[in-house]
């Protein structure tokens, strides 16, 4: 079993800057002490080269840096292609979520059916049309179902990187007009807090390993902090009071540990200039193990 881990300290996709230094946190907070013994073999790959950047706005549709993340997303997505095509387990540790563009377009070229887990506060399903931001990060499930700006939805091929119906969000709570249409229109499955509540977390992860088994070749784990408690994540930046717990976190990440179901994951949105002495990262870190099937006993 090998793992390859590869930073992308991307912050091109919103405005707080800071979470370019996520992968520095994640692998400060001790990701290999933390992974050595579930691998064989760890291949730590180093960060995607961002540089810095000057903001440019898209003057037609209002998009942010629009240019710069498609380019940096491609990089993203060959890597990752490279990765699972080496019999690799690609972890990619962000930077702000449109890194996800480049994540879900390498892996897709290895699936037919490409299950993903959207573990987050927020749906990521903005069109330039429905933004209210223009910020990609909002957009980058709407981009991977094949939606919105061309510079993007092409990003390691012109189709579709998945389908509405292999889609599960956990723990939305902030979602845009737009955004509620569209999981509409497409029915896209849906755990929103009320369920984290009223269903609990281990019905939850149950009913989504059931539904993905049955439909995917191959499961994406897409994990924003933000989608946790700002209490038990305070660095990122767009943070949502009412999230999932600490606990349930870990239950949810034992419960695909045990389904041995995600083929690959990504951790986004850490910021260390927002944070308590590395908290969000040392929680990302201690949600990966549970994900790779580390156990007390
Ligand atoms: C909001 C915020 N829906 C937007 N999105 C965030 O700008 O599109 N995603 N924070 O993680
Ligand atoms: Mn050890
Ligand atoms: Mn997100
Ligand atoms: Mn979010």
């Amino acid at each position: 079993k090998k793992l390859s881990i590869i930073g992308m300290p991307m912050d091109l996709g919103q405005l707080r800057r800071g979470v370019d230094m996520g992968p520095s946190a994640i692998r400060y907070a001790g990701i290999n002490e933390r992974l050595h013994e579930l691998f064989d073999e760890i291949d730590d790959l180093g960060d995607i080269e961002i540089g810095r950047p000057e903001v440019s706005v898209d003057s037609e549709t209002g998009l942010r840096n629009l240019e710069l993340i498609a380019e940096k997303t491609k990089i993203l997505a060959d890597k990752v292609d490279d990765v699972i095509a080496s019999q690799s387990f690609p972890l990619v540790l962000g930077g702000d979520h449109s890194i996800a563009i480049g994540t879900l377009a390498g892996v897709a070229k290895h699936y037919h059916n490409l299950g993903v887990i959207w573990y987050d506060a927020h749906g990521d399903l903005n069109t330039p049309e429905t933004s209210p931001s223009g910020n990609v990060h909002g957009m980058s499930l709407a981009v991977s179902l094949g939606l919105g700006h061309p510079a993007l939805t092409t990003v390691g091929g012109d189709l579709p990187k998945i389908k509405s119906e292999n889609i599960v969000i956990i723990g939305a709570r902030s979602l845009d007009e737009g955004e509620r249409k569209l999981i509409k229109d497409l029915g896209i499955k849906v755990y929103t807090m009320h369920e984290v509540d009223r269903l609990g977390m281990t019905t939850i992860m149950e009913e989504t390993i059931n539904y993905l088994k049955g439909r995917t070749d191959g499961v994406h784990l897409s994990l924003d902090l933000d989608g946790l408690d700002p209490n038990d994540a305070p660095g990122v930046g767009t943070p949502v009071i009412g999230g999932i717990s600490y606990r349930e976190s870990h239950l949810a990440m034992e419960m695909l540990a045990e389904a041995n179901m995600i083929t690959s994951a990504e951790f986004v949105e850490v910021n260390p200039i927002l944070d308590e002495k590395n908290k969000t990262a040392t929680a990302a870190v201690a949600l990966i193990g549970s994900l790779f099937g580390e156990k007390l006993l």
